[in-house]
């Protein structure tokens, strides 16, 4: 580290990047001191952001070095690989998660205590990397995680976002969006790969040949460099990639000559809108976004990393001869996370017949053998259509294929399925029933790929029998079922040591880091009066330290001897943050009609609201070990999985929720009575929907006068009458509480009232906490990533010797 110091504090300060304006300072007094405490200590300023790159340069080193091993070994052994296409990855930090991953925890604190530092310090100098807006993209990341540690052949590709999800201030006026600017001081976990470049082409025309032959020109054409971020497995020397690709133009495309003529905007023209291809993530969650810049990043995304895919296949001809095309899909596994790389299926098609030379049914079978995909989710706003007429501007080839591979559909329904006639046009990939018409990206997903998967047990079952229904007909076998798992390395081993260590010391074995269902082991020391004790402990410990990051960010006292009850999501209405709002309302209002003693003797501390700003991976690690209950309430039916109810689970919290997800089979695997259960189930919420719609529901008087408390301007004269109607039939949206909130609200309150019961007994709460963690071994994402790898990509093991 001391080497990596002087070398990166003299880099940095030539370059100018980081520390320009402190120059060389000679060190400090406060240095002097820690020099003298210190005798390693280099001579420049070694502050906690030095610190922090120096020990990350090291770290990096040592990463780059088994990464080069393991791809060597790949070459050589050339197994079958799989590519995970995200448009999204949720990293986090990298510093600790590396530093474990490789253990070598001890070493590094060690050197850093010698040179004035702690590790637990200068792993907070690191920004997180936000190029994911939630759920899915954190998933990416632990999908990552587990692939490396399984030692399996596979690589993340994604996009090189400028600009990642924005950092979040709340003020009176409501909520600031601040530009992320995570690369502002350079990330030392991406190494730029000037060597792979590939040209991305927009615009232009199809050009017909006498022969027959098409070919796309003209338009404009982008360079895609690559970045590769390193993913260790845990305690193996399998290193894996993250490919991701940043948009460049090539110098070619810089008009010199207009620029020598004062044309300067015009001369940089195509530079400028190549930067703009990866400058932002877009904050879309459920709704989608009809930019051509999102389209634009979506191909970018498919053809960049197709091409690479293509060259490596290639490279490993063997001997003289080429490698047969037909040999691809046993080399090659491609899996689209959601619909928003859909565009690889008719470019691997371009790329097999207008560059390779491959007929369309050869490169049909090649692409449909390679190709599967994962929902994530089944509301319709949020299912993805592009306007056919931006589409045809912006690929005008790939529309041609996608029309073809519509029209073959058709014709084999039509002469081997006359019964769907009916069912065509909805089944059917162009949509041209509506004024605009557009292409259904699930609907060429589900055509064209081998193998359709859902996140959670419920929601592929609500594929099979509705959304997908009418295909499942044709190809039974085509569609699985892979539910969530979250990485129980980041989220129990690494962001909650003080638990880590008790069960490690329970279990008398570390293995379950690797193996998860040894945490089933716990159970015969649930009621342990030992065991109890020092859960309660680490926890206590975790809710302190989260009470003081509260304080710090939000000036917010809050007292670590209340229940730390928590919802982390983003804001949508069917998660209803309203339904967890308003019961607390509901709550307030009863203790204030308390007397001051009735108050005494029923709670030991009061309510206090807080909300936390900038959520991010980061303080997911803190508040997620230092939670007790949490809420999963969404509108059953209409949550694909969830995959923060896993890591609180894991973590020993509690959870109060409807059999929406995965909280089904969380409930399953901890055990009912663990489980506070609430809600309309999905198979009951249509015929409910409907009696709403006819005037049927009665609302709770419960509901009502938690509403009315409100408007009696309780929290102030803002105007919550637009909010409060879309939960009573008259609203803007004009589908009146469709997520019933209503409907769920009373039974909600129940279950709030058997959290209270339960709380007050220590004992039953804590075995409670210790068979939520005991009963999480299923949620592993080792686990999902080793069905994927068997049931869907066909590929297995291979560890560097
Ligand atoms: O994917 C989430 C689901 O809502 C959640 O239930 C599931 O556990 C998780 C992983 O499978 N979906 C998302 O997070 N979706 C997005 O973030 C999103 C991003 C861009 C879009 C649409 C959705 O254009």
């Amino acid at each position: 580290i001391e080497e990596y110091a002087t070398v990166c504090s003299l880099n940095r300060n030539i370059q100018g990047k980081a520390f320009a304006h402190e120059g060389l300072e000679k060190i400090s007094t406060h240095d002097d001191y820690r020099r003298s405490q210190c005798p390693h200590f280099s001579p420049f300023k070694f502050e906690p952001e030095q610190a922090y790159y120096a020990t990350a340069d090291s770290v990096r080193d040592r990463l780059i070095q088994q990464w080069n091993e393991t791809y060597l070994h790949y070459h050589k052994v050339d197994p079958k690989q799989t590519y995970y296409f995200s448009m999204e990855y949720l990293q986090g930090r990298a510093l600790t998660n590396a530093i474990g991953n490789l253990n070598i925890q001890d070493a590094y604190a060690d050197a850093l205590t010698k040179l004035g530092h702690e590790l637990e310090e200068i792993v907070e100098q690191e920004k997180d990397a936000a190029l994911g807006n939630g759920g899915l993209g954190r998933l990416a990341s632990c999908f990552l995680d587990s692939m490396a540690t399984l030692n399996l052949p596979a690589w993340g590709y994604g996009l090189r976002y400028r600009y990642g999800l924005f950092k979040q201030r709340i003020t009176k006026a409501g909520q600031e969006e601040i530009a992320d600017d995570w690369l502002e001081k350079f990330s030392p976990w991406e190494v730029v790969r000037h060597d792979v470049v590939f040209p991305v082409r927009f615009f232009g025309q199809v050009e017909v040949h006498p022969s027959g032959f098409r070919q796309w020109v003209g338009g404009e054409v982008v360079q895609a460099l690559a970045y590769d971020v390193p993913i260790p497995g845990y305690k193996t020397r399998n290193t894996i990639s993250l490919r991701l690709w940043e948009a460049k133009a090539s110098v070619e495309d810089f008009n010199l000559f207009q620029f020598n003529d004062g044309q300067y905007e015009s001369a940089a023209q195509l530079h400028s809108s190549a930067q703009q291809i990866c400058a932002v993530l877009y904050p879309g969650d459920a709704t989608e976004n009809g930019k051509l810049l999102r389209l634009k990043q979506q191909f970018f995304l498919c053809s960049a990393s197709l091409q690479d895919i293509i060259f490596r296949f290639k490279e490993r001809e063997t001997g003289k001869d080429s490698r047969q095309w037909s040999e691809f899909p046993s080399k090659v596994a491609v899996q689209l996370n959601d619909t928003h790389p859909t565009l690889a299926i008719p470019e691997l098609m371009r790329l097999l017949m207008d560059n390779e030379g491959l007929g369309w049914d050869e490169a049909w079978d090649v692409t449909t053998r390679t190709i599967a995909y994962t929902n994530h989710t089944v509301l319709p706003e949020a299912l993805e259509k592009w306007s056919q007429a931006v589409m045809w501007k912006l690929l005008p080839r790939h529309m041609e294929i996608i029309e073809e591979i519509d029209k073959r559909f058709i014709a084999m329904i039509r002469s081997t399925r006359p019964d769907l006639e009916s069912k065509l046009p909805s089944m059917c990939i162009l949509d041209n029933n509506t004024q605009k018409p557009v292409v259904r990206m699930a609907n060429l997903c589900v055509v064209s790929g081998h193998t359709v998967n859902g996140v959670a047990q419920l929601h592929s079952d609500i594929l099979t029998s509705e959304l997908f229904a009418d295909y499942v007909s044709i190809w039974p076998t085509k569609f699985q079922n892979k539910t969530n798992g979250i990485t129980p390395r980041r989220w129990l081993r690494f962001c909650n040591p003080e638990l880590s260590n008790i069960i490690t010391k329970w279990l008398k074995t570390d293995q379950w880091v690797t193996n998860l269902d040894l945490l089933a082991d716990l159970r015969r020391f649930a009621d342990n009066a030992d065991l109890q004790a020092e859960w309660e402990s680490a926890k206590m410990a975790n809710k302190q330290r989260l009470a003081q990051y509260i304080l710090r960010v939000t000036g917010e006292s809050i007292d670590p001897n209340s229940m730390f009850d928590i919802q982390v999501k983003r804001i949508h209405e069917y998660k209803r943050q309203l339904l967890n709002i308003l019961g607390a309302v509901y709550r307030y209002k009863k203790l204030k009609e308390m007397s001051p003693e009735e108050r005494k003797n029923t709670y030991f501390t009061y309510l206090k609201v807080v909300f936390i700003p900038n959520y991010n991976v980061s303080v997911a690690e803190m508040l997620i070990p230092g939670s007790e209950l949490s809420q999963h309430i969404s509108t059953a039916g209409m949550e694909a999985s969830g995959t923060s109810n896993m890591k609180f689970a894991l973590n020993g919290c509690l959870i109060i929720g409807t059999l929406d997800g995965a909280n089904v089979e969380i409930r399953e695997e901890i055990g009912e009575e663990n489980f506070f259960l609430f809600g309309a189930t999905a198979d009951e919420v249509p015929r409910l929907r409907k009696e709403r719609e006819n005037g049927l529901f009665k609302p709770d008087p419960r509901f009502e006068e938690a509403k009315q408390f409100i408007r009696t301007g309780a929290f102030g004269s803002y105007d919550y009458n637009p909010l409060l109607e879309t939960l009573e039939g008259n609203s803007g949206y004009a589908r009146g509480d469709y997520f019933l909130v209503g409907h769920d609200f009373p039974s909600y309150m129940d279950a709030q009232a058997r959290v209270d019961e339960a709380y007050k007994d220590r004992k039953r709460w804590t075995k409670m906490s210790i068979l939520s963690t005991a009963g999480s071994g299923k949620f592993s994402s080792d686990r999902t990533i080793a069905q994927y790898a068997t049931e869907i990509w066909n590929i297995e093991g291979c560890p560097v010797p």
